[in-house]
């Protein structure tokens, strides 16, 4: 078994997506161990996309985050970090491949739906930052 990180970003929060994500990753095998409804300040989350900074997207990025309440939620099942990049789909919902996530849901690039840990380090470091 091992944990990654999604986080239910607030364009689905506020289109009422979070139960259809919800059921995405149940149907899916993930088993939640964590999860809460948070609104994000400006600060954390300039802290969590640290890794962005000097992007020209990354101003944009948190304003959107810190838009409205976003639902992380750490999640386990066996490949864990792979497995759900490949149920969420590429970062552009336009590119993201037909029945993922973001696909099915995403706006755009910046919109799209939900967040998940690329690697098992970021994974874990992720899951820490929230829980
Ligand atoms: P991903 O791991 O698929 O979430 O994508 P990245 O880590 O590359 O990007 C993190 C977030 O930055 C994306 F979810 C959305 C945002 N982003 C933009 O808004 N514009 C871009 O050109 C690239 C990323």
């Amino acid at each position: 078994m091992s944990r990654t990180l999604l986080i239910v970003k607030p364009d689905a929060a506020e289109r009422n997506l979070i139960g259809h994500i919800i059921s995405r990753l149940e149907k899916s095998r993930y088993k939640i161990v964590e999860m809460k409804m948070v609104r994000l300040t400006e600060e954390v989350t300039r802290k969590f996309y640290a890794v962005h900074e000097g992007q020209p997207f990354l101003d944009d990025l948190v304003a959107f985050m810190t838009s409205g309440p976003v639902v992380p939620m750490a999640l386990e099942k066996d490949n864990a970090v792979e497995d759900l990049r490949i149920l969420i789909g590429a970062t552009n919902p336009e590119t993201a491949a037909c029945g993922t996530i973001r696909f099915e849901i995403g706006k755009n690039i910046e919109k799209n739906s939900v967040h998940a840990s690329d690697s098992d380090e970021n994974a874990a470091k992720e899951i820490a930052f929230f829980f």
